[in-house]
Order: structure tokens, then C-alpha cells, then sequence
């Protein structure tokens, strides 16, 4: 007896606890949950083409052009720190096929340059400085190259696997390796044909957790434009069968949307440029973009279930311009101020569901608890605040981890007694940023009016953010 009665209660907590739900289909691997929470990270567009102001290099410009007189990485790095970017995506080969790092496969590299007697190694320093940081870094290896000999013959796709290999074999891990969908013709007038599958088994028995990233992944998919916009719905999900990288795309609404039934997880990166140019123009100084538009941005990219891949060139000193450090550090002042105080952490929540055990998870801003339906429709919750409050934004997550369920959903906020729609939305996935005109209420009540399953939220916060009184119209 005394040992039945032992056993029940060692086997008590495991009753406890909520089932995990069962997972709809398909879900994230790890490496893309980990993914997902980077949010925010900056890209790195540096190269001859700094030097000759193009945006894209020939391939025969003389390698001696590259020679920053000052180059800092330390420096990209600290600056994206305080920009509080996770991470950061270089350049190591451009379309120009310059390798920022000696690689043995070509003859257009750092090596060939005048910089630091050819001695210099981009990618290995910057590597370093992340690593200092605590940083992540990714690598951007252009398949398109304009410069080697080989290009558009079947040898190049060799060549091509040698280079990624130096790349991902010689400077530790990468969170990421960025494949960009240009392909144009090669020194040699041809162009090539990619032997994808071949890059992609080979960049994973490289790096298993790398994440690949490709108009249509095979890890994360583009998001359709170069703004860095995300629209509203965005479904992480998309079906890549009989679709190829470049010409051969998705369309672009589709690769911005996803699809609803897709058979992939495939969630979306939207990359945008600090300045008009992906890389640095002197002339293009005054035209940064100011932190108001970067917070813009973070709205509509992170803000939409998405993350955000910034492009800050460095210029030809090879560091960070004084007017892209102060717009990156604004937008960090915006995003600190947007999101200090969550208006609903002590707000008590109900709602029409039976399971409401652990309701209260959704307002512990953890990630790793969530609160699940049960099945009612629609779905309601009520965040009843302790005094009228001025709010101007909510903040949902759901728990991806069990797949993307939410289609659609309504905000409603009690103003004098009665609910009033203040928001509608579609999709919510890993994060929606619910913008609205400004309410002073003291209950918000969040509707759930479509849903493939029975939705698993994560986090519920509220904020009243002040940048956006000025932004919105009233
Ligand atoms: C595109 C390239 O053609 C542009 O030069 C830039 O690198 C952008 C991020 O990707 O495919």
C-alpha cells in the first residue's frame, strides 16, 4: 500500500501538468524555433563594390579597389549590440564573386587586394568580434558569380560547394546562410545551372543546425519584396513543390502570405536596407532612414509573425557611418520606450473556456508556457486592468511549437460599459503587434473567430505606445 501510495505521489506533478496538445501539422524543427526568436538582426552588404559605388559588381574590377582604410569590425558589431540585433549576415561573396575571405577556389579575394598586404581575412574577424559579443553570424555566398572562369559550366557547381565548405567548415558555426535569388549570366555569357540539392545536403552535413535561407528555404523563405514589409497575414507555412529559386518563384504575395495549407514550415524574413543602396554610397548619406521608419518596420516585419534582416553598409573606411550608428540607436530608444511597461501584468484574465487552470501563463511573458482552448467558439479572454488605462497596442503569440492555428481574430475594447471593435486581424504565429487608436478602457477583450485547431497562445501583453500617438491618424 505504502509503496502504491509512493509511486502516486511521484506521478502526481506529471497529472498536473497540462497535456501537451497534439501538435498540428506540420511544426517547426528546433533550429527554426530557435530562429524565430532572434527577431531582429542586421545584414552586411560590404565589398569592391563599396569601393567603385555599384550595386552590382561586374566580376572584373581589380581586386587592389578593396582596401578599407580603417575597417573595424569590432565596431559593426557593438553598434548592432546596441541596436540590440542578434545577429549579423555578411557578405562573404557578393555577385561580383569577391571572396572576403582568402578562399583557395578563386582568384578574386581579399588575398588579391591591397588591404592589409593581402593578409586580411573579413570573415574571420568578424567571426571573432561576434563571438566576443555573444553575436550570431550568417553568411550571404552569392551562387551568381560574375568573376570565375567556371561559371556556367557543370564544374562550377564544385567550385561553388568548395567555397561553402571553406565557409562552413574553417570559422565555426553560422546561425545562417543566406542564398539570394539572382542569377544572371557568367563571365563566359552562360548561365548556370544550381545543383541545389547537392548545396543544401552538403551545407547541413556541414552545419545541421544551420538555417537556410532562399525565396523558398529550404529553412525560411523570402518574404516577397526588399522593403522589409510584411502585410498582415503570414502564414509560416509553404508549398515548394515545383517552384525554383529566382525566376521559377512563388509569387510574390504568395511568398509574402505563405500559404494556408502549405506542407512546409517556412516562416519569413523581410529584408530591407538602412539606405536606398544595399551597399554604402556616399551620396545616399542624408537618405537613412530615420528610427520613426526602422520602428515602422519592426512592426510590420517582426510585428507580423516575421524577422527582420536589416542591410547597414559599412563604408569605405569599413565602418558603420556615423548617420546609420545614431538611426540604429534611435530605433533602439523607440523599441526600449514602446515595449518598458506591459500594461497587463498584474490584470487579472477569464475566459468563456472550461480550461482555465493555467490562463494566467498567457500573461507571464515566459516562453515556454502556454494556455490552451477548449474548443468553444469563438474563443474569448478577458483582461480586465486595475484602473482605466491608455493603450494603443497588444502584443499575441502563439505557441508555435504546436503549429500555426490562429486565422482569425478581433480586439475589442470596453469604453463607457460597452465593447468596441478596435482591431481585426487575420494570422497571429509566433508574434502579431496589434496597432490601434488610442483608448482609455479598463477591460480588453480578445475574440478568436477562426482557427484550424483549437488555438495554444502563448503571451498576451498591452501597451500604450507613445511613439505611435503621433504616427497613427487619430
Ligand atoms: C539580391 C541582390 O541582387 C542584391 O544585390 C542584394 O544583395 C539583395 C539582398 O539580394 O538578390
Amino acid at each position: 500500500m505504502r509503496k502504491i501510495l509512493m509511486g502516486f505521489c511521484l506521478l502526481l506533478p506529471f497529472f498536473l501538468r497540462a497535456q501537451a496538445p497534439a501538435p498540428l501539422l506540420p511544426i517547426p524543427t528546433q533550429q527554426q524555433l530557435d530562429w524565430h526568436e532572434k527577431e531582429f538582426y542586421l545584414f552586411i552588404h560590404f565589398g569592391p563594390n563599396t569601393f567603385t559605388n555599384k550595386e552590382w559588381g561586374e566580376g572584373n574590377e581589380d581586386p587592389a579597389l578593396f582596401n578599407p582604410t580603417d575597417l573595424d569590425c569590432d565596431q559593426w558589431v557593438r553598434i548592432a549590440r546596441q541596436a540590440g540585433a542578434k545577429g549579423i549576415i555578411l557578405t562573404a561573396k557578393h555577385h561580383d564573386g569577391f571572396c572576403l575571405w582568402p578562399s583557395q577556389f578563386s582568384r578574386h579575394t581579399v588575398r588579391e587586394s591591397k588591404w592589409m598586404d593581402g593578409k586580411g581575412d573579413v570573415v574571420q574577424m568578424l567571426s571573432e568580434a561576434c563571438r566576443k559579443a555573444g553575436l550570431d553570424m550568417g553568411v550571404y555566398l552569392s551562387p551568381w558569380d560574375r568573376n570565375h572562369p567556371l561559371y556556367g559550366t557543370d564544374q562550377y557547381n564544385d567550385v561553388y560547394l568548395n567555397t561553402m565548405k571553406e565557409l562552413l567548415t574553417q570559422y565555426g558555426n553560422f546561425f545562417e546562410l543566406w542564398w539570394d535569388g539572382a542569377n544572371g549570366e557568367g563571365p563566359n555569357g552562360k548561365k548556370q545551372e544550381y545543383d541545389f540539392k547537392r548545396f543544401e545536403d552538403s551545407a547541413f552535413r556541414w552545419q545541421p543546425n544551420i538555417i537556410i535561407f532562399s525565396d523558398i528555404g529550404p529553412s525560411i523563405r523570402w518574404c516577397g519584396n526588399e522593403r522589409g514589409i510584411i502585410y498582415s497575414t503570414n502564414w509560416n507555412l509553404l508549398d515548394t513543390a515545383g517552384f525554383r529559386r529566382g525566376e521559377g518563384s512563388p509569387a510574390m504575395d504568395t511568398l509574402n502570405r505563405g500559404n494556408v495549407h502549405g506542407k512546409h514550415w517556412m516562416p519569413a524574413e523581410a529584408d530591407v536596407s538602412i539606405r536606398p543602396g544595399w551597399f554604402y554610397h556616399p551620396e545616399q548619406d542624408d537618405k537613412v532612414k530615420t528610427p520613426a521608419t526602422l520602428f515602422q518596420l519592426y512592426l510590420q516585419s517582426v510585428g507580423n509573425g516575421g524577422n527582420l534582416l536589416l542591410n547597414v553598409p559599412p563604408d569605405r573606411r569599413g565602418r558603420f557611418h556615423a548617420a546609420d550608428s545614431a538611426a540604429l540607436v534611435g530605433f533602439k530608444n523607440i523599441l526600449d520606450r514602446a515595449f518598458q511597461q506591459n500594461l497587463f501584468s498584474t490584470a487579472s484574465i477569464k475566459s468563456n473556456q472550461s480550461s482555465t487552470a493555467s490562463l494566467r501563463n498567457l500573461l507571464d511573458m515566459k516562453n515556454d508556457t502556454w494556455w490552451m482552448g477548449d474548443g468553444k467558439e469563438p474563443l474569448e479572454i478577458t483582461v480586465q486592468l486595475n484602473e482605466p488605462t491608455q493603450l494603443n497596442a497588444l502584443v499575441l503569440e502563439e505557441m508555435i511549437a504546436y503549429g500555426q492555428r490562429v486565422q482569425s481574430f478581433a480586439i475589442e475594447a470596453r469604453i463607457n460599459g460597452a465593447y468596441q471593435t478596435v482591431f481585426s486581424g487575420t494570422t497571429i504565429g509566433r508574434k502579431k503587434i496589434a496597432v490601434f487608436p488610442l483608448v482609455h478602457t479598463n477591460a480588453i477583450r480578445l475574440k478568436i473567430t477562426g482557427s484550424k485547431a483549437i488555438p495554444v497562445l502563448r503571451n498576451l501583453s498591452g501597451y500604450h505606445i507613445r511613439e505611435l500617438d503621433t504616427m497613427l491618424p487619430k
